[in-house]
């Protein structure tokens, strides 16, 4: 098998909401989430994820960011694993603006719209909105079909 695809995936939360991103183009294009996309050479994960949050969002982030769980992504039919890293924050600086990739917009906890999203993230996305530390592993086939997963909270 080959080397994993290393991503981020970054929420920046305010009290009872999360900014969500609308994703335009490329990848999962018509769903809602979180900033991010692939590491690059010479950075870190971390650096990788505030280098997107602010392309895909317009903001900034100066301090460190929580990081708080490693999603793993297998697809039927494809050898490369995505190896997904989230954060979150409550600190940033700057307005959400509409880029190419992104269109934000702030969510209540209550109507985040997963319907709209990737299968997975009703399955997580409440850990990570109470800051638990968690692991993931999921099967798709496909970007819709959820075959098998497990999610194991861990404490730190
Ligand atoms: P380009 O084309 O360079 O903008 P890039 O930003 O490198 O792409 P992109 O946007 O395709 O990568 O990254 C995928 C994004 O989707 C990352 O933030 C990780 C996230 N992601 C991938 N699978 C996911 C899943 N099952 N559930 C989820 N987020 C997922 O919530
Ligand atoms: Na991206
Ligand atoms: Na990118």
């Amino acid at each position: 098998t080959c080397k994993n695809k290393v991503l981020t995936l970054v929420f920046v939360l305010r009290p009872g909401e999360v900014l969500l991103g609308y994703k335009k183009r490329g990848f999962a294009q018509g769903w809602w989430n979180g900033f991010g996309g692939k590491v690059e050479a010479g950075e870190t994960i971390e650096e990788g994820a505030k280098r997107e949050l602010h392309e895909e969002s317009g903001l900034s982030v100066s301090n460190e960011l929580d990081h708080v769980g490693v999603l793993m992504f297998e697809f039927v039919n494809d050898p490369v694993l995505l190896e997904v890293h989230v954060y979150r924050t409550y600190s940033y600086t700057g307005t959400p603006i509409e880029t190419e990739e992104m269109k934000p917009q702030w969510f209540k906890h209550q109507d985040i719209p997963y319907k709209d999203m990737w299968p997975d993230d009703k399955l997580w996305y409440s850990l990570m909105l109470n800051g638990k530390y968690f692991n993931g592993n999921f099967k798709f086939e496909g970007l819709t079909n959820l075959l098998e997963y497990e999610i194991n909270e861990i404490t730190k």
